[in-house]
């Protein structure tokens, strides 16, 4: 039996790769933060499971980190720990620069400190951000780096820093590329999320109106849960590489809103432009969706599209196994189910049914 180590294990890529593992036949340990409120969403119905393991490690504490390392002697580390969230990085650019760069030095020299180097197989949780203010499209492994805000300059510190593990004490370490994935357990402040959870609550009379940023952005979105095998494959290899991993699609901000609305019944017409740009609905002429400069960045990434063909062709990999309009589909009829057992007065974020379902809320 394999042992894996998934740091950032309660996060949505965290939660879908100990799935993917545990029905592989890995020894899943997971680290978590100790916080206020001991319930984890996406990984409660992981917990009790023989093969699932917690343990209480910060990318901010080296020793907390050699500790969990000494003790499961991981065969593979997944590093998906981080302070994920673009915008908050221009708000917590030290903090973040010390969980998302210095941390994965923390991981390689525990590995190194621990004596196992030989052993031990290194993913690193990297990222499209590093394109940042594109210099070609679409994006591959060549394509220059251009970070264009702290979290993406701390992620490259981490690309850079496992490249160099990787020629200098010959470890088998690896970044994968990963352009946008989401799911039903995306956080709710990240773009799709926000918009599914907005068409889902308005659709159902819950909210009066959705306030975005840039509308006219570019992603390359995929599926979270078939992004998860590609980290897996990634590790498998007879040689340590990096791989960009996308659907080689792009689309706007604005078109996942308008496909968003429209499965949850409502059709948007969109008006006027930039911060006066508005979606209304086509039926009673109502005004749902505006611009708010509150999530305007300093500095926005608004090109992404990437070319996943070295994944496709080196790893077996389908990038088109969920397509965007399936992807945009499975999360407004999550949330659309979410949102209709949430009773008045419940925070919105209160997954309600999952608390009834496991007996917490009677
Ligand atoms: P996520 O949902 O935000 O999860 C982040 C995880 O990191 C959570 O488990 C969180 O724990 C943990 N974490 C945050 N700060 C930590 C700290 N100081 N010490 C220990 N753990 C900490 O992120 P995700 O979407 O699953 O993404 C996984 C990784 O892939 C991240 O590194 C992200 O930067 C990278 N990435 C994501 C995407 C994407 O589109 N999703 C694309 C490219 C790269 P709590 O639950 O306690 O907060
Ligand atoms: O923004 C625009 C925003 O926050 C996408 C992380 O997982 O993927 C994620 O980072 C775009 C940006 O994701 C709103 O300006 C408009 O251009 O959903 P997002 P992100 O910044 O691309 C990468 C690959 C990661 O590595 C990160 O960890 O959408 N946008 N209006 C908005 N964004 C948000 N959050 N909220 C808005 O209201």
């Amino acid at each position: 039996m394999k042992t894996a180590l998934i740091t950032g294990v309660t996060g949505q890529d965290g939660s879908y790769l100990s799935e993917l593992l545990l029905e592989k036949g890995y020894d899943v340990h997971g680290t978590i933060r100790r916080s206020s409120v001991d319930f984890r969403e996406r990984i409660a119905h992981l917990e009790g499971h023989p093969n699932f393991h917690l343990h209480y490690a910060d990318m901010g504490d080296s020793m907390s980190i050699m500790q969990v390392i000494a003790r499961t002697q991981p065969d593979e580390i997944y590093n998906l720990a981080a302070q994920s969230h673009v915008q908050v990085s221009f708000d917590a650019p030290e903090y973040t620069a010390n969980v998302v760069a210095t941390g994965v030095l923390r991981i390689l020299e525990a590995v190194r400190l621990c004596g196992l180097t030989e052993k031990t197989r290194i993913y690193q949780a990297s990222t499209s951000e590093l394109y940042g203010k594109v210099e070609e499209v679409p994006q591959n492994e060549k394509t220059p780096f251009h970070p264009y805000s702290p979290y993406a300059v701390a992620k490259l510190y981490g690309f850079w820093i496992v490249k160099e593990y990787r020629d200098a004490y010959g470890m088998y370490c690896c970044s994968g590329i990963l352009f946008n994935h989401e799911s039903e357990r995306r956080g709710e402040t990240f773009v799709t999320r926000k918009i599914t959870l907005a068409a889902a609550r308005i659709a159902q009379g819950k909210q009066e109106k959705l306030y975005l940023g840039n509308l006219s952005s570019l992603r390359d979105w995929g599926y979270a849960r078939d992004y998860v095998e590609c980290m897996w494959l990634i590790l498998q290899q007879p040689t340590p590489d990096d791989y960009v991993i996308a659907t080689g699609e792009q689309h706007s901000v604005r078109e996942f809103c308008q496909l968003a609305f429209r499965r949850a019944g409502i059709e948007l017409r969109f008006e006027g432009e930039g911060q006066d740009e508005k979606g209304i609905d086509v039926k009673t002429g109502k005004v749902l969706v505006e611009v708010s400069p509150d999530f305007y960045r300093p500095t926005d990434v608004v090109n992404l599209w990437g070319d996943p063909t070295k994944a496709k062709t080196e790893l077996g990999w389908d990038p088109g196994k969920t397509s965007f309009q399936e992807l945009v589909n499975l999360m407004v009829d999550s949330d659309m189910a979410k949102v209709a057992v949430e009773r008045a007065g419940d925070h919105v974020r209160t997954n309600l049914a999952e608390y009834l379902e496991k007996g917490i809320v009677k």
